[in-house]
């Protein structure tokens, strides 16, 4: 028995050294040590062995099989070793080759107007200063000379929370609290997100953004509301853009104007951008009302103003030459990376 187990150890451990492959030795496993293997066979013929003896051929078989186990394992483990040294010299990384871009993201064309127009008026002394969305219909209406039956309150011009509380409709809401705080002179600009009850199309949405100027100081005039206007179309357009006051009407204002800036593509000739007319219409002004003044607790005998509002989706699309409105809230980075 015991030549028996030496025999089958010998030709194991030859076989071992001969083998090339993981495969190889797998099947060298098998062939021995497996449920069928010359191993196992030597233990099931144990039954011809003396009961003395047994215990001692147990052993000597347990023995030859952890012998050629923990050969196969070092053999294994020098296979593999000698694979993954390969693989490695194989892949090795060029770390002189450019990374991969990473996608980054993109500024808003609303974002980058927003930031043109507040550049331009903190370079003329202005604050910027935000307010509350969700506004008191005072705050939005009744202060700004709003009263309840004026036809541009109508219910179907904004989104109502309560009775008495509304997402504002302009940002001249945030105005009024600066006003309230009667700390003069102001100069302020407020931009941010109104809303309408408007249908969505290329030139409306239910919500936008806005951005109100408001001046009040002693000794303030009309002629200060048209040198600063223009002052900020030139910043905008371009040094050679006129601008144009026409007559219009507005409740927190009086007198009140539209401004038109002359056409920044064919500089006041007539094309398709302008409609053939030359001019551009980019924002409603005035000087504040009295009325407006006094709610706010700003005396008007000793104070006057000007105020103007601009759309800022208005001035994205000219300036970016948009022609749908929408375009800005669909988001997709092919269209915002363009700006
Ligand atoms: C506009 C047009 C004209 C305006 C008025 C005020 C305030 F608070 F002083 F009354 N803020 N903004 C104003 C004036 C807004 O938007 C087209």
């Amino acid at each position: 028995m015991k030549e028996r187990l030496k025999a089958i150890q010998e030709a194991c451990l030859a076989k071992i050294e001969q083998a090339g492959t993981l495969d190889a030795l797998n099947e060298i496993r098998v062939e021995f040590l497996g449920k069928k293997g010359r191993l196992t066979e030597v233990l099931k013929s144990m039954k011809d062995v003396s009961p003395e003896e047994r215990p001692k051929v147990g052993q000597m078989v347990n023995e030859t099989r952890s012998k050629l186990e923990g050969r196969l394992e070092e053999v294994r483990a020098a296979f593999a070793k000698k694979i993954r040294e390969e693989k490695m010299k194989a892949e090795t990384i060029d770390v002189t080759l450019p990374a991969k871009r990473r996608e980054s993201g993109h500024r808003h064309p609303n974002n980058v107007a927003l930031r043109e127009v507040e550049r331009i008026f903190i370079g003329m002394g202005y604050e910027v200063v935000g307010g509350p969305e969700v506004e008191y219909d005072y705050y939005n209406f009744e202060a700004l000379n709003i009263p309840a039956n004026h036809p541009a309150k109508d219910e179907q011009d904004t989104f109502y929370i309560t009775g008495d509380i509304l997402l504002r409709t302009q940002t001249s809401s945030a105005q009024v609290h600066e006003m309230e705080k009667g700390r003069l002179p102001i100069r302020m600009i407020s931009p941010g997100r109104v809303y309408r009850a408007d249908e969505v199309d290329a030139t409306h949405s239910p919500c936008f953004h806005q951005i109100e100027g408001l001046v009040i100081d002693k000794n303030i005039t009309f002629s200060d509301l048209k040198g600063t206007l223009a002052e900020f179309a030139k910043e905008l357009f371009g040094e050679n853009t006129k601008v144009k006051f026409r007559p219009h009407h507005f409740p927190f204002t009086e007198p009140s104007a539209e401004m038109d800036v002359t056409c920044f593509k064919c500089g006041g000739k007539g094309c398709r951008f302008c409609k053939g007319s030359g001019w551009i219409e980019i924002l409603g002004c005035g000087m504040v009302h009295p009325r407006v003044l006094e709610m706010s607790g700003i005396d008007p005998k000793a104070y006057t103003g000007f105020a103007f509002g601009v759309g800022l989706e208005r001035i994205a699309l000219l300036k970016y030459e948009i022609d749908d409105l929408r375009l800005l809230y669909e988001n997709d980075v092919r269209f915002l990376k363009q700006f």
